[in-house]
């Protein structure tokens, strides 16, 4: 097992490491960049190493920097978290070349996935559903209308390089077909480098649905059941829960099976999300492969009871898995609401500041994963995130009334700082939300249907 794992990220994510490192008996490293001085990762870690100014570029994602504080501290491995550096090949292998450990798959297995062209490809073989589309990237108008005459309208046109919902356009019609294929093509080469870009029939108003895994260097995959994260707001998850209520037992099972081989098949080792969309008629299709442990990652844990980021250093370590498929076993039913300094009411516009009033809430099977406290600024450099509030209950409803319980709780003040907690209230008190019947076009209804009982 490693002895000092450096921690190459900042806020929650970093603190949640540093515990999951504590209980493992391994020493932490946090970066702070200097707006972070004062953060609880800093004070809670064994060490930290200053990394550079407030802006991200010339700290937390300044390699030189990062990889100096880790060959400084004597750090054996280091922890990517999500966002930053986390599915960066290139900075997995400085890592690897400097006798750093890099917490995550291998390299040449992240920039494969990273492909979602040749994810598609890989995962097709593997065994996982796909929607009709294009394997081979497309390289003309002609070969995008020759593609669409045999998958239909409407469809989409994605950029290889792209994911989470970036460099992607959809089409209605033929004649708009020419027009926003080049669109796609060129934002893509301006945007990711990389002009590639591949086409898929386009699904109206899906579920999303993830799979969580994680894989050794054993050549063993377990799968820790699915998260349904359809409470979105342009691409940016507000509300999960686990498991899907839209899934059959054998359905889990059988996806939970194909994304393990999918992920074996490639070489993949660590934790990992492979990320389908599911249509009204019940199909699965992947869509593609997050090569980092989620933001999300809790409502898993409180599902199965195993401890993720415990799992992920252990087989980065070179251990196997601590549970076989048989003893990971779904229990219940855990939802997170993402608590963020932004203001509902303006178009969840930034609302950060200092937090004069910071009392989380507590009580039965109420976890926050939160780097804040009172006095604590949010930074305007970094993303909003205050806490995450996640519940465990015995059904999905008194997860519901139990989250909702939680939130009430929930006291954050400060100058000019507003919170997600209200808009969290009103959604758990939805009709539609409260039966199920959610779809990634749920929010945009919800604040519409909102604004017009407003009017
Ligand atoms: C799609 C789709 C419909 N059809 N692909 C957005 C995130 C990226 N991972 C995939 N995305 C989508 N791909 C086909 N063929 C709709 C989306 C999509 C979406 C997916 C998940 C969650 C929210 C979404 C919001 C808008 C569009």
């Amino acid at each position: 097992m490693f002895e000092k794992v450096l921690i190459a990220n900042r806020g929650e994510i970093a603190l949640r490491v540093a515990r999951a490192c504590r209980e493992l008996g391994i020493k932490s490293v946090a970066l702070y960049s200097t707006a972070d001085a004062e953060s609880a990762v800093v004070r809670f870690a064994d060490e930290a190493v200053h990394v550079g100014p407030p802006h991200p570029g010339k700290s937390y994602l300044h390699i030189p920097n990062v990889i100096g504080a880790a060959l400084k501290t004597g750090a054996d491995a280091v922890h990517p978290g999500y966002g930053f550096l986390s599915e960066d090949p290139f900075f997995a292998e400085i890592c690897e070349n400097n006798g750093l450990t890099f917490i995550g798959p291998r390299p040449e297995v992240m920039e494969k996935v990273g492909d979602k062209a040749v994810a598609r490809d890989l995962m097709s073989k593997a065994g996982l559903p796909l929607l009709p589309g294009t394997i081979e990237p497309v390289q003309t108008v002609d070969e995008a209308q020759e593609i669409a005459a045999s998958i239909g309208y409407p469809l989409i046109i994605k950029a290889v390089a792209g994911g989470g919902g970036r460099g992607m356009n959809v089409v209605y019609r033929e004649e708009d077909l020419a027009r926003l294929y080049q669109t796609t093509r060129t934002t893509a080469q301006a945007v990711f480098k990389d002009s590639a870009v591949y086409i898929e029939r386009y699904l109206e108003a899906p579920r999303h649905t993830e799979v969580q895994l994680v894989c050794d260097d054993h050549g063993n995959g377990v799968y820790f059941f699915e998260r349904d994260c359809s409470v979105q707001r342009r691409h940016q998850k507000l509300i999960e829960e686990a498991p899907s209520i839209h899934l059959s037992d054998e359905q889990r099972r059988d996806i939970g099976e194909r994304a393990v081989n999918g992920a074996l098949s490639v070489g993949y080792t660590g934790a990992g999300t492979m990320e389908f969309l599911l249509d009204g008629e019940g199909n699965l299709s992947f869509m593609e492969m997050n090569a980092r442990i989620q933001v999300e990652h809790p409502v898993s844990e409180m599902i199965t009871s195993i401890d993720l980021i415990q799992e992920q250093i252990r087989v980065a370590a070179g251990e196997r898995l601590s549970v076989s498929q048989d003893e990971v076993v779904l229990r219940g039913h855990a939802m997170e609401c993402r608590v963020n300094a932004e203001d509902p009411d303006r178009d969840f516009a930034p609302a950060a500041g200092r937090l004069d009033v910071y009392v989380p809430p507590g009580g039965p099977w109420t976890r926050v994963d939160s780097h804040c406290y009172p006095g604590w600024a949010i930074a305007p450099f970094y993303d909003s995130l205050i806490a995450k509030l996640i519940v465990w209950a015995p059904t999905r409803t008194e997860a519901i009334e139990r989250m909702d319980r939680a939130l009430s709780e929930f006291q954050i003040e400060g100058r000019g700082v507003k919170t997600t907690i209200p808009f969290h209230r009103r959604v758990l008190a939805d009709e539609r939300f409260r039966s199920g019947d959610v779809s990634t076009d749920f929010v945009e209804h919800f604040l519409a249907g909102e604004a017009e009982v407003a009017a």
